[in-house]
């Protein structure tokens, strides 16, 4: 549902949520070391990093015998679009010489744009390790005529400068193994032994990047293992050997429940609505991951710093992919753009670091974020009038609003039909993303949308218009979609408010997910003053959602409701994945 058609604000329903409050409760509470909240205090602060996709694909460019990678598809696919064969690739990766590649310089670049952390491949699916491995020879030190360990030299550059330092590692796909995942046109697939891949490559691969590059702040897999027992074994070899490393969600299945300790979106996805698991999206500059000579598609600064902002007002953080070009350089048209990304951040970066998903809808002059008593107003265009309308402002007191590149300047603010106005100076003073600061007395407070029918239309209680507290999460699953779980007791909810326009009789549906040993769980379906008692019921494996009937209650009067959903009890396990609600008049 559209946040315009839920957004009717009436004074009877107000139930002020201080924004992010669950962060807040958080902070006050000891966590102790070594757990997922600790770990990922850092990562939700700093929100922007850069993503380097570097290997001998780079030496390619997108190009094999002629044939050219389209622009829009990944460059660093090349050997399995193609069907390389191994001793080919092999042989052209003998030729991978980044000779101008300068740790420090990559360094500088990511720390100039106002990146806090760095991912480098450490192995993609070609299966060449980008460091020197013990497994097999098969990698930068020992293979090329470079013969340098570029993730030791990028690894220490960071320690100096200040940049965590993290690595990809594709720990299914191998094109180079015959027991990898994936090469099926050099291997016969029916004598691959992927057990044996896991122990004699994978595993030994990622130990010895957590044992001899320092502390890394995150391990980014890809391409999810299949069962939950093989991805919780590389959970815990990683956490076994650095208890604060981090560890991206798509270490598992990705039909699957999240293991790891944040949610990834897919390749270049986003958010729909606020997510308040933390979660990060990989994003590109171009088209490709691994260089391309033949994309030149680059987006513009202003895009990118758009992206940024729509994925921290979503509570999310924005990885940023940059592909070297073969001799260890990076393309001039990234730099250029990273440069200039940088000088905003420069000077609105207190705008992205630390803040939170920001509960503000999502409006046509921009987006907002949201940072202790601050809301943060980016603005990508400017109003023709020159004045800021920010709607469904509520009753917010704001003690002062200025740009944030002009702090001692004050505007003055007023407001009408809970629509705050800004008044602006005529000119835009960036083009790009403007941010105007309003300061209040306290944080943020959010009226809670309220869910209005149309005649004869049936409400539909979603992750979009509904509200959690407690425990419960609005996630992501790239099966699953956009849901809400982790409620494990009562105090665990998730409330939605409701105009009803038509009195009768309803009938109730429910949407879940439940695994066997979630079933038997009991819930309470609070609608209005009536209260149901209900049980869950098993509907498969993750995500596998069924629509349950909970049969009919009346509304007997037109006017506001509250309707809420909470466990009846405390239980070792989550009640549900939960995914809508709906209540449709019987006529
Ligand atoms: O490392 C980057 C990608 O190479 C990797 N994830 C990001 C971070 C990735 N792994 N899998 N995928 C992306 C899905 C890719 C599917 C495709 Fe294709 C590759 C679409 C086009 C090329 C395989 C080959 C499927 C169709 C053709």
């Amino acid at each position: 549902m559209k946040r315009t058609q839920c957004a009717l604000i009436i004074m009877v329903c107000t139930m002020g949520l201080p924004v992010g409050h669950k962060i807040f409760a958080q902070a006050g509470t000891p966590v102790p070391a070594g757990t997922s909240e600790r770990r990922l205090e850092w990562f939700q602060h700093d929100k922007f990093g850069m993503f380097i996709h570097f290997g001998p694909y780079s030496v390619l460019a997108g190009e094999w015998q002629g044939h050219r990678i389209p622009v829009g598809n990944e460059a660093e696919w090349i050997m399995q679009r193609y069907n390389i064969p191994v001793k080919e690739y092999r042989e052209m990766a003998r030729q991978f010489n980044p000779a101008k590649f300068n740790a420090d310089d990559w360094v500088a670049l990511a720390k100039a744009a106002g990146m806090k952390y760095l991912v480098i491949t450490a192995k993609h699916h070609d299966g060449f390790a980008m460091y020197r491995t013990n497994v097999n020879d098969y990698n930068i030190v020992d293979w090329t005529p470079f013969k340098r360990d570029l993730l030791k030299e990028l690894a220490a550059a960071c320690r100096k400068q200040g940049i965590r330092f993290c690595f990809y590692y594709s720990q299914r796909e191998d094109w180079d193994d015959p027991d990898g995942y994936g090469n099926n046109w050099d291997y016969d697939r029916s004598k691959k032994n992927f057990d044996r891949y896991l122990e004699m490559k994978s595993k030994p691969q990622v130990r010895e990047l957590l044992t001899g590059y320092g502390p890394v702040g995150l391990v980014w897999f890809d391409r999810g293992l299949e069962t939950r027992e093989q991805a919780e074994d590389f959970v815990e070899l990683v956490h076994g050997l650095q208890p604060q490393c981090l560890i991206n969600g798509r270490v598992g299945s990705y039909g699957q429940d999240l293991v790891g300790d944040y949610q990834d979106m897919n390749d270049r996805g986003m958010a729909v609505g606020g997510i308040e698991e933390p979660w990060e999206t990989p994003q590109i500059l171009n088209e490709t991951w691994g260089y391309s000579k033949f994309d030149q598609n680059w987006k513009p600064p202003a895009v990118v710093i758009h992206l940024l902002v729509e994925t921290v007002s979503k509570g999310g953080n924005y990885l940023l992919n940059v592909g070297p070009m073969a001799d260890g350089t990076m393309p001039p048209a990234a730099v250029a753009t990273l440069r200039q990304v940088g000088a905003w951040m420069q000077q609105n970066g207190e705008s992205i670091y630390g803040a939170t998903a920001s509960p503000l809808p999502e409006y046509s002059w921009g987006r907002t974020t949201v940072k202790d008593n601050k809301v943060y107003l980016h603005l990508f265009s400017w109003p023709a009038d020159h004045v800021l309308r920010v709607s469904d402002w509520g009753d917010n007191p704001v003690k002062a609003a200025y740009l944030l590149s002009r702090p001692a300047e004050k505007l003055a603010t007023s407001e009408t039909d809970r629509t705050l106005l800004v008044p602006l100076p005529a000119q835009a003073p960036d083009a790009s993303d403007t941010v105007v600061v309003l300061e209040m007395a306290a944080p943020f407070k959010v009226d809670l949308p309220i869910v209005t029918q149309g005649s004869d239309s049936p409400f539909q209680l979603d992750y979009m218009n509904g509200s959690t507290a407690g425990k419960a999460w609005k996630r992501f699953n790239r099966k699953g979609g956009f849901f809400i779980s982790k409620w494990t007791g009562p105090a665990d909810s998730v409330t939605w408010n409701l105009l009803v326009s038509q009195t009768g009789k309803y009938r109730v549906r429910i949407t879940y997910a439940a695994r066997a040993e979630w079933q038997g769980g009991k819930y309470m379906l609070t609608i209005g003053p009536q209260s149901l008692a209900e049980v869950v019921e098993q509907t498969g494996d993750d995500f596998d959602y069924k629509t349950l009937d909970l049969g009919t209650i009346t509304l007997p009067q037109a006017g506001p409701i509250s309707v809420r959903i909470q466990p009846a009890a405390n239980y070792e396990h989550d009640l549900m994945q939960f995914q809508t609600l709906e209540l449709s008049p019987i006529y």
